[in-house]
């Protein structure tokens, strides 16, 4: 692994990557610097969380630390500024986990370095994104590769047609014509989503934003209507009763003064899906 300095640590039971079924990694990278962003400190935020939560969940009857081997090897040192170079060491890191056949968990930072994740996933892959946005933009600010046009950029790499964005409830007439156009299916029921994943390689990336700010207020871009805890817990159980999840990434998660629902919340997620794949 290249470059990954160690801060506190996501809930693990190992310190070694050869020991470990799932490698946590964190990215603390956002591209632009404004009272809106922030996510670069989403890695830290998550890991503290991660340490209140109780691995036993109550649903499942199954402690986390019981089940499965877990390291968190760091974070990957972004490059400011730089967002292909930070892209390709996203790439670099998770072909390197995937390769050694364990299962990826990328902690966020802003929604662009999802770009890496599918760099590295093998062909026959679909996604699966939870946003409260499209992602789809061409470019945003004189840029490819952001949050709001990683997706666009994983479209023409994996084909539109592998693509499932799930919690979507903003973006322009561009996106929003260039997802119809290229059959991306966008808000399925439950049928066309099983349908979607079934007996798949799904990668799934959960922007924090996909949940309904009430419940999800340490993010970016607060868009109202958004998922609830419950109702998502059930979709992602489908997905994962259905296919075989590769990788995960949570994203866009950033630290509020006075308020740590959002990291509790994406730490509980997460725990949630490392308990229920197979
Ligand atoms: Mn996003």
């Amino acid at each position: 692994m290249e470059n990954l300095y160690s801060t506190s640590k996501f809930l693990s039971n190992t310190d070694k990557i050869d020991d470990a079924e799932i490698v946590v990694f964190g990215v603390p990278f956002d591209s632009t610097v404004d009272y809106l962003t922030g996510t670069r400190f989403g890695p830290n935020v998550i890991r503290e969380a991660s340490n209140f939560i109780e691995p036993f969940d109550i649903d499942l009857q199954k402690n986390l630390l019981e089940e499965k081997k877990i390291v968190d090897i760091g974070d990957i040192s972004p490059v400011r500024g730089n967002p292909e170079r930070t892209v390709d060491r996203v790439a670099g890191v998770i072909k390197e986990i995937l390769s050694k056949k364990k299962f990826p968990v990328m902690l966020g930072g802003e929604h662009a370095i999802s770009l890496g994740a599918v760099k590295a996933l093998p062909r026959d892959c679909v996604i699966i994104c939870l946003d409260a946005h499209y992602d789809l933009k061409e470019v945003w600010e004189g840029s490819e590769i952001t949050h709001n046009t990683w997706l666009r950029r994983a479209c023409e790499i994996i084909g539109p047609e592998n693509v499932c964005l799930v919690g979507v409830r903003t973006g322009d007439e561009f996106e929003y014509d260039y997802a119809k156009k290229n059959k991306i299916l966008v808000n399925p029921n439950m049928d066309e989503l099983i349908k979607f994943v079934k007996n798949k390689k799904v990668y799934l990336t959960i922007d924090m934003d996909a949940f309904d700010p009430s419940i999800a207020p340490g993010i970016g871009t607060p868009e109202p209507g958004g998922l609830l805890y419950r109702e998502t817990i059930v979709l992602i159980k489908e997905i994962l009763d259905n296919s075989k999840l590769v990788g995960l990434d949570v994203v866009e998660t950033r630290p509020l003064n006075d308020n740590k629902n959002t990291e509790i919340l994406t730490s509980k997620l997460i725990q949630k899906v490392l308990l229920t794949y197979k």
